[in-house]
C-alpha cells in the first residue's frame, strides 16, 4: 500500500524499539542508496533505539569511505542469517523492486513488515499489496525523502538537547547523519547540476547546515579526491567514444582490462557519465561498463527522450533522464542491439 502521510513512517520507526531492522538498497550501492542506508541506521539506533543492520552483498565502496560506516553493522545476508532468523522490519531504499536489491531476495521471506522509500518511477507490476511504499518520483534523492521523515520525528528533541549541552554524546551521530543526507543530494543532483535540484533541495541543505553540516568536508572527498591513474583511466574510456550513423547517439565503454591496467576497481565506474554530460550536439548518451566477463551494465542519459522506457525494455529501470540495465553477452553484439533499439525508439 502507498503511504500518503509520512508521519505513518515515524509511527513505524517509533514502534521499532529493540527490534531487528534490516536496511538494504539496490545493486551497485551508490551515494544515494548507501549513504541513505547509513543515515537511517544512525537514526534507528540513536533516536528510535532499534537494533538495525545494513544488509548488502557487495563490499563497501571506497568512494564512500569518508562517511562514518565503521560504527555500523554492515553484513552480507549469508552472515546475517547465521545470527538472526527473523526480521521485524526491512527498509528498502532508493529501489522498489525485490529483484534489484543488493542481497539475496530470500531476505523478504524472513521479514514481517517491508517499508520501501524510493524516488524512482513506480513500476506497479513489481509492487506488493502488503508492503508499505513511500514513493515520490519528484524527490531529488532517497536521502532527501528520509530527511522529510526524520525532521518531523523526535530527533528535534535531540537537537535542542545538543544546543543545551555540546558535550551530549547522544547527538554525535547528527554529524554523520547530515554528511550522509548531503551526499545523497550531491550524488543524485550531480553536485546541483541536474534539473532535479529545486527549492526543496536547497532548503534541506540549509537545514542540514543548521544541524552541523560542513559542506566542503563532504564535497571534496566525494567529488575531487582521486588518484592520477584514475584520470588516465578516464582518458582511456573517453577515447572509445563513437557516434551512430545520424550522429545523435554517442556511446563509449569501459572494460575490466582498462580498470586493471590503471589499478582501478569497479568503484571507478561511479559517476563516469559526468565527463560527457555537457555534450550539446548529441541526444542520447550510452555507457557500456564490463562488470564481469561478458556481464555489461549499460547506463543511459538523455534530456530529450524517456530513458526509463528503454531501460524497462531490457529489464532495467530508473529515471526519465537517467536509467540503466544489464546484459550478458558479447560486447559488439550487445552494442549493436542496444543502439538499434534506441534508434527505433527515438526516430
Ligand atoms: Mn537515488
Amino acid at each position: 500500500m502507498l503511504i500518503k502521510n509520512i508521519l505513518e513512517i515515524d509511527d513505524i520507526f517509533n514502534s521499532s524499539k529493540g527490534k531487528v531492522i534490516a536496511i538494504t538498497t539496490h545493486v551497485n550501492p551508490d551515494g544515494d542508496g548507501l549513504a541513505t542506508a547509513l543515515a537511517l541506521y544512525y537514526c534507528l539506533k540513536n533516536v528510535y533505539s532499534a537494533n538495525p543492520y545494513i544488509i548488502m552483498d557487495s563490499s563497501y565502496p571506497t568512494f564512500l569511505d569518508f562517511l562514518n560506516y565503521k560504527d555500523c553493522k554492515i553484513t552480507s545476508f549469508m552472515k546475517f542469517k547465521e545470527e538472526i532468523n527473523k526480521i521485524d522490519l526491512l527498509v528498502v531504499l532508493d529501489c522498489h523492486e525485490e529483484d534489484r536489491v543488493d542481497t539475496d531476495t530470500k531476505i523478504f521471506s524472513l521479514t514481517e513488515k517491508v517499508l520501501v522509500i524510493d524516488h524512482h518511477i513506480a513500476k506497479e507490476d513489481s509492487m506488493k499489496e502488503n508492503y508499505f511504499y513511500y514513493i515520490d518520483s519528484d524527490a531529488v534523492s532517497a536521502g532527501l525523502m528520509l530527511h522529510r521523515i526524520i525532521r518531523k520525528s523526535k530527533i528535534t528533541n535531540y537537537i535542542s538537547r545538543q544546543a543545551e549541552s555540546s558535550k551530549n554524546q547522544n547527538t554525535s551521530f547528527l554529524k554523520d547523519y547530515v554528511d550522509c543526507i548531503y551526499t545523497s543530494i550531491l550524488n543524485d543532483t550531480d553536485n546541483f547540476v541536474n534539473s532535479n535540484a529545486k527549492k526543496e533541495t536547497f532548503l534541506v541543505v540549509a537545514e542540514l547546515i543548521e544541524w552541523g553540516l560542513e559542506t566542503h568536508k563532504v564535497v571534496n572527498p566525494f567529488l575531487n579526491r582521486k588518484s592520477i591513474l584514475y584520470y588516465k583511466y578516464i582518458g582511456e574510456v573517453l577515447s572509445t567514444i563513437s557516434l551512430n550513423d545520424n550522429m545523435k547517439i554517442v556511446s563509449y565503454y569501459s572494460t575490466l582490462k582498462m580498470l586493471k591496467n590503471n589499478n582501478q576497481t569497479l568503484d571507478s565506474y561511479s559517476k563516469m557519465m559526468r565527463w560527457t554530460k555537457g555534450a550539446f550536439d548529441v541526444d542520447v548518451q550510452v555507457l557500456f561498463q564490463e562488470h564481469e566477463n561478458n556481464l555489461w551494465k549499460i547506463s543511459l542519459r538523455s534530456d530529450l527522450y524517456d530513458m526509463s522506457k528503454i531501460a524497462h525494455h531490457f529489464g532495467g529501470g530508473g529515471h526519465i533522464k537517467a536509467s540503466g540495465f544489464q546484459i550478458i553477452g558479447n560486447f559488439e553484439s550487445i552494442k549493436q542491439t542496444v543502439i538499434k533499439y534506441i534508434e527505433s525508439q527515438i526516430s
